[in-house]
């Protein structure tokens, strides 16, 4: 019930979390009958927390900070070392004009005849990759993987240098938000180069999406990056895109659109900068997608992309055998 109503609140996450919380702390629960406010002032109340798919539920009796804890990362899905603090965001969701298709009202027919060839589509409850959002936690990442080298590009249009480093280094001294200062070629991303030996164990346990096109498969891209980074506009073929934590805007122009955009410039710089000039015909399409969801970019459609929090993200890139 506290759930449904925060979900009708106006604003931004925070004042969302805190309206959630407040109704929260104030709803009878339906076993006990009591409130969680209740529960904690007579201090009788233990908490199972669910920390791992297939690990044991850890018993806790908890603590107000652990209580905002679990809240936060199992209700609302949020990853506390991965949340970046609203007031530090530099750019937020925006309006979505691509169409929204659940997966269970969308065939692989439909998705072959409307929109594989001719336009975007974001679909949500294609897969369930709990299990591997388990294994792309920042602490898990980080315990199993930080030694290990990773590839980070420059986040920008055309001239991609590359810059290897531990992903413990990226983590603790490169993953920053970005700053409307900083210029996308002096930007480094991770977003791809996967050696997928390395990294066979994370990537094997992606499902991907389910949808195909004739003739097609796919490749894999997987990476991690600050609050208000991304990718400017760029075109490729085909593929999938989707969120693993955090929020991530898409902005779209089908082929024969291009649009105005310096390559160096960031997705953030561009969004701040070029996008409230534009006129009403040359507004992209966009959608900000988020854990969990998938969108659908049709071959050579431009795409440019910013991370609205802190977030991990995996492509699938569709292309000849
Ligand atoms: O996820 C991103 O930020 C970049 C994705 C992208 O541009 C792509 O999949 O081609």
């Amino acid at each position: 019930m506290a759930l449904k109503s925060s979900k009708r609140d106006e604003g931004t996450v925070n004042k969302k979390l805190s309206n959630f919380l407040l109704a929260y702390r104030n709803t009878p629960q339906g076993t006990t009958n009591e409130t969680p406010a209740k529960l904690f002032e007579d201090n009788n109340m233990e908490l199972y927390f669910r920390l791992q798919e297939g690990q044991e539920y850890e018993r806790n009796r908890p603590t107000v900070d652990s209580f905002w804890v679990a809240l936060t990362t199992c209700v609302l899905g949020l990853q506390p070392e991965m949340y970046t603090d609203e007031s530090k965001l530099l750019a937020q969701p925006g309006p979505c004009d691509i169409d929204i298709r659940d997966a269970s009202d969308l065939s692989q027919k439909e998705f072959l005849e409307r929109y594989a060839y001719s336009e975007p589509v974001v679909i949500r409850g294609a897969t369930d990759n709990k299990y591997f959002q388990d294994l792309c936690r920042k602490d898990a990442m980080l315990k199993k993987h930080g030694s290990k080298r990773i590839r980070l590009s420059s986040a920008n249009t055309y001239s991609y240098a590359k810059s290897d480093v531990t992903l413990q280094k990226y983590v603790d001294e490169i993953m920053k938000p970005q700053t409307l200062e900083k210029l996308g070629n002096e930007t480094f991303y991770w977003f791809g180069d996967n050696n997928y030996t390395e990294w066979d164990e994370v990537l094997s346990a992606y499902k991907p999406p389910p949808y195909k096109l004739p003739g097609l498969v796919g490749a894999y891209s997987f990476g991690m990056a600050g609050a208000g980074t991304g990718v400017p506009f760029h075109f490729h073929g085909p593929g999938f895109g989707e969120v693993v934590f955090g929020r991530k805007r898409w902005f779209m122009y089908p082929p024969e659109q291009t649009p105005v955009f310096h390559p160096d410039q960031t997705t953030l710089q561009w969004l701040h900068e070029e996008f409230p000039l534009l006129d009403k015909s040359d507004l992209p399409l966009q959608c900000t997608i988020h854990k969990g969801e998938l969108i659908y970019f049709p071959d050579r459609w431009w795409h440019g992309t910013l991370n609205i929090d802190t977030s991990v993200f995996i492509s699938t890139f569709l292309g000849a055998v």
